[in-house]
């Protein structure tokens, strides 16, 4: 059952119930993903983390469902995933667990490979995993991109 709310893209941050998990999301303040979790912390959550598909596919319709979708540049969410200490080793920063500890992934796809594929921009590596909406595979695919730039909003889910 999920609970949302008429005025939610009128709020900063909205408390989502799925099933037994919450979720807070942000449709309003584009954060690069180093200051996601203090985000998250400062509404007592933690970066999300993902652990099946039946969740992400939960969350993409959070993120992506209309009216909401219709905004513009509504396009990734940061989810909590980073291989920013080790390159290649992605670990979901609130529980520390690596994804070859979950069974679950969904990377995404293109025509120039798949992710994660880490290529380097202005010096800096791709060590932070967004969820989008990808219109053309619409099932919530995860890219691993840079983290310092303000490219998409957060989702953080309560312990
Ligand atoms: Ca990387
Ligand atoms: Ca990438």
């Amino acid at each position: 059952m999920i609970v949302t709310s008429l005025a939610i893209s009128l709020m900063l941050f909205v408390p989502v119930q799925a099933d037994t998990k919450k979720y807070i999301l942000s449709w309003t303040t584009k954060l690069p993903y180093t200051a996601v979790p203090e985000y998250c912390a400062d509404h007592d959550a933690v970066p999300v983390i993902i652990e099946s598909a039946e969740e992400n596919e939960i969350i993409r319709k959070l993120a992506f469902s209309k009216p909401r979708a219709k905004l513009r540049d509504i396009d990734q969410f940061w989810i909590g995933l980073t291989d920013q200490k080790q390159e290649g080793v992605f670990v979901w920063s609130a529980s520390q667990l690596t994804l070859l500890e979950h069974d679950y992934t969904n990377w995404g796809k293109t025509t120039l490979g798949s992710q994660p594929n880490n290529v380097m921009k202005n010096g800096e590596d791709e060590d932070c995993v967004v969820l989008r909406n990808d219109v053309k595979k619409a099932n919530g695919p995860w890219y691993d991109i840079g983290c310092t730039k303000r490219l998409a909003f957060p989702i953080c889910e309560l312990p």
